[in-house]
C-alpha cells in the first residue's frame, strides 16, 4: 500500500544528481522548507538508481515482486482501496478568474488555493524522502517538447515516472542553466492518503502543478493528465498548437502506402486497444502500428496537422487484455511492467477477469485478501492498471521517435453508446467534425471515481481535462481548422452499440479495422457512402464484411441506422448542453446544430 514509508539513505552518487538551473534549486528549497523531508533524493534515471529504489520498494512493501519465471522484472503494487482513480470533484483549475477556467471545471481562487496547499503541505515530509524527478515529455528532438520537474514523496511515482516519461539526466541537460527557460513545477504529496485532503490543483498561468493525498495514477504522474492535458491544453491554445486525449495509430495497406489516425475516445473506451490493433486474417498485408495510446500533441506544418505522442510508456486498463482481445498489449506487459490492483497467484503471477484461461483456484485480491473464484468481490480492481515502457510494444510505429511527428490523415471522435450512434459516420467538413467532437457523449467508466455507466457529454474526450474555458477550446478548434490547407476528415465511431437484449452488436477490437480501412479509402476518395442527416455512413457494400463472423445482416443494418427518433431526443440534448455551458459555445456550433436539426426535417419531409 501506498502509505508513507520512512526515507531511504542511498550510496554514494546514487540520488545526488543537483540540476545546474538556479530557478530549480531556489524552487526545490522552498519546497523542502515547506514539506521538512529527512533528505533529499534528486533522480538521474540510469539503471542503478532504478534497481536501488526497486530494492527499498520491495524491503518497504510498497511493491511485491513478481515470479521471476513468469514476470521478470515486473512488480505488483497496491494503492490504498479509498485511492484507485481520477478524482474528478478534486480536480481544479486555478486561474485569476472563474470564466478563464470555464463552465466545465471546477474553480478555485490562486492566492487561496496556495495557501490552503501550503498548509497541508506544511511539515507533510517529515521523516520521509523527497525525490527530484526531471523528465521531458515528447520526442528529445521534437519542437514542441517541455520539460517538468516533479517532487514526490512516493517512490511508487518515481518508479512509474521513470517507464512514463523520458526521465531523468535529459531533462536536466535540456533545461541547461537559463533560469528563465519554459519548465513546469510539479509537487506531489501522499499526506495521509485521505479522500478529505485528497486535491489535484493546477495553475496554468505558473506552469504549475500540486497534487496531494493520493498515490494513484492520473492524480499522481504529474506527466500526465496534468501537463501533457490540462496545462498543455492551455499552452497548446496560447502557442498555437493542440494537446489532446488521443492515440495515434499508423496503417499501411497491402499496397504499402501509410496513413496516421488520431482518435479521441474517452477514459476506458478503447484507446489502447484500438492504437494496438491486429487485423482479422482476411486483411492479410494491412499493418498497424502504435504512435501513442493516450494522448497526442499536434501542431501544424505545410498545412498539415503532425502528431507527436509526448509519453514514453503505456498506463492501461488490465481488466479484459487477453490474447484474444489485445495480443501486443499482452506481449507489451510480459516483463519490465508495473502492475497497480491486479491480483497476486499463489505461484507469484499476476490476474485478473479477463485474462485467458481458468481463474485460479485461490489468489489475492487487489485489496489482500484471499480470493477464490466464489468470492463475490472483483479479484482485480475494474481501473487497475499496467505501466509498461512502450518500445515493449511489438507493433511500436518507427516514427515514434521522430520530433517532426507524424502526418495525421483521419482525426476519430468516439464514444461509449448502448444506443443512437452509428457504428461510424463522417463529418461533412472541419468545421462540422468540430461539432461532432463537441456533441460527443459516453457512458462513465472506472477510470474516474463516482458512478459507472452513465451518459454525459465528453467534448473531444477532454471533458476531465481541458485547462481552459471549454468555449475557448472549441473556438480554438474552429481556429486551427482555418489554418489548415490539407486537414484530416473526421470521423466518429461507436463500437458499443448494443441490441434490444443489451449484447454488443459489433464484435469489436481486430474487428474494428473493417471501419479503419473505410476510414482509410475515404481518405483516399475511393470508396462509397450514404450522405445521410448526420454525415456520411458507410452502406453495407461499402465495408469489407468478409469472412466476419457473429454479425447477421439484420445487426448490421441496425449497427449503421440512423434513427430518427432517437436523433430527435440527440438535438435535444446537444442543445441543452450547449446552454448548460451559459453562453460560451461559439455561433459556428450553434449554428451547425441547427442545420442538423434542418437536414433532418428536410429528410423526413423527402
Ligand atoms: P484510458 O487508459 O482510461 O484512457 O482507456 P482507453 O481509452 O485506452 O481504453 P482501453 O483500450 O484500455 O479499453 C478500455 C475497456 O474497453 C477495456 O475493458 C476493453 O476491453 C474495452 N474495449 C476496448 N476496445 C473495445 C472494442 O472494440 N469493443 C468492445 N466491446 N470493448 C472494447
Ligand atoms: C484516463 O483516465 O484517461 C487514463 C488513466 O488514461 S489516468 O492516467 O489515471 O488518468
Ligand atoms: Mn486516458
Amino acid at each position: 500500500m501506498n502509505n508513507p514509508a520512512p526515507a531511504i539513505s542511498p550510496p554514494a552518487r546514487i540520488g545526488d544528481h543537483k540540476p545546474m538551473n538556479q530557478a530549480v534549486l531556489d524552487w526545490v528549497h522552498e519546497v523542502e522548507l515547506l514539506a521538512q523531508p529527512e533528505n533529499i533524493f534528486w533522480c538521474d534515471g540510469s539503471e542503478r538508481e532504478n534497481e536501488f529504489l526497486i530494492a527499498e520498494s520491495l524491503k518497504q512493501n510498497v511493491l511485491i515482486k513478481l515470479n521471476e519465471k513468469k514476470a521478470p522484472r515486473s512488480y505488483l503494487h497496491r494503492s490504498n482501496p479509498n485511492d484507485v482513480a481520477r478524482v474528478e470533484q478534486f480536480t481544479f483549475i486555478c486561474t485569476p478568474t472563474k470564466a478563464e477556467a470555464g463552465p466545465t471545471n471546477n474553480w478555485s481562487e490562486p492566492g487561496e488555493t496556495y495557501s490552503k496547499l501550503r498548509g497541508l503541505l506544511k511539515g507533510a515530509m517529515r521523516g520521509r524522502t523527497m525525490f527530484v524527478v526531471p523528465y521531458i515529455m515528447g520526442p528529445p528532438d521534437s519542437s514542441l517538447t517541455k520539460i517538468g520537474f516533479e517532487i514526490t514523496d512516493s517512490k511508487y511515482v518515481v518508479l512509474s515516472m521513470r517507464i512514463m516519461t523520458r526521465m531523468g539526466e535529459i531533462a536536466v541537460k535540456r533545461l541547461g542553466s537559463d533560469p528563465k527557460a519554459e519548465w513546469n513545477r510539479g509537487v506531489h504529496s501522499l499526506l495521509d492518503v485521505n479522500p478529505e485532503r485528497r486535491f489535484i490543483c493546477h495553475f496554468p498561468q505558473d506552469n504549475t502543478i500540486i497534487s496531494v493525498g493520493s498515490g494513484y495514477g492520473g492524480n499522481v504522474l504529474l506527466s500526465k493528465k496534468c501537463l501533457a492535458l490540462r496545462i498543455g491544453s492551455y499552452l497548446a491554445r496560447k502557442q498555437g498548437w493542440l494537446a489532446e486525449h488521443m492515440l495515434i495509430l499508423g496503417v499501411e495497406s497491402p499496397a504499402g502506402k501509410k496513413h496516421y489516425v488520431a482518435a479521441a475516445f474517452p477514459s476506458a473506451c478503447g484507446k489502447t486497444n484500438f492504437a494496438m490493433l491486429i487485423p482479422p486474417k482476411h486483411f492479410a498485408g494491412w499493418n498497424v502500428t502504435t504512435v501513442g495510446d493516450d494522448i497526442a500533441w499536434m501542431q501544424i506544418r505545410d498545412g498539415r496537422l503532425w502528431a507527436v505522442n509526448p509519453e514514453n510508456g503505456y498506463f492501461g486498463v488490465v481488466p479484459g487484455t487477453s490474447c484474444k482481445s489485445n495480443p501486443n498489449a499482452m506481449k507489451s506487459i510480459e516483463r519490465n511492467t508495473l502492475y497497480t490492483n491486479v491480483a497476486l497467484t499463489d505461484d507469484g503471477d499476476v490476474w485478473w477477469e479477463g485474462k485467458d484461461g481458468a481463474p485460479p483456484k485461490h489468489a489475492i485480491d487487489w485489496r489482500g485478501n484471499d480470493w477464490t473464484p466464489d468470492s463475490k468481490e472483483k479479484a482485480a480492481h475494474p481501473n487497475s492498471r499496467f505501466a509498461t515502457p512502450m518500445r515493449n510494444n511489438p507493433v511500436l510505429d518507427p516514427h515514434v521517435e521522430d520530433g517532426k511527428g507524424v502526418p495525421i490523415s483521419a482525426i476519430i471522435f468516439g464514444g461509449r453508446r448502448s444506443d443512437t450512434m452509428p457504428l461510424v459516420f463522417q463529418a461533412f467538413d472541419w468545421e462540422h467534425g468540430t461539432y461532432i467532437g463537441a456533441t460527443m457523449a459516453s457512458e462513465t467508466t472506472a477510470a474516474a471515481t463516482g458512478a459507472v455507466g452513465k451518459i454525459r457529454r465528453d467534448p473531444m474526450a477532454m471533458l476531465p481535462f481541458c485547462g481552459y474555458n471549454i468555449g475557448d477550446y472549441f473556438r480554438h478548434w474552429l481556429e486551427t481548422g482555418k489554418r489548415l490547407t490539407n486537414p484530416p476528415l473526421i470521423f466518429h465511431v461507436n463500437w458499443f452499440r448494443k441490441s434490444a437484449d443489451g449484447k454488443f452488436l459489433w464484435p469489436g477490437f481486430g474487428d474494428n479495422m473493417r471501419v479503419l480501412e473505410w476510414i482509410i479509402d475515404r481518405c483516399e476518395g475511393r470508396v462509397g457512402a450514404h450522405e445521410s442527416a448526420i454525415g456520411h455512413i458507410p452502406r453495407m457494400q461499402d465495408l469489407d464484411l468478409d469472412e466476419l463472423t457473429g454479425v447477421t445482416p439484420n445487426q448490421m443494418r441496425e449497427l449503421l441506422n440512423v434513427n430518427a427518433e432517437e436523433w430527435q431526443k440527440e438535438i435535444l440534448d446537444h442543445a441543452k448542453f450547449f446552454e448548460s455551458l451559459g453562453g460560451v459555445v461559439p455561433p459556428e456550433l450553434e449554428k451547425q446544430r441547427e442545420n442538423l436539426a434542418a437536414r433532418f426535417k428536410s429528410s423526413t419531409r423527402a
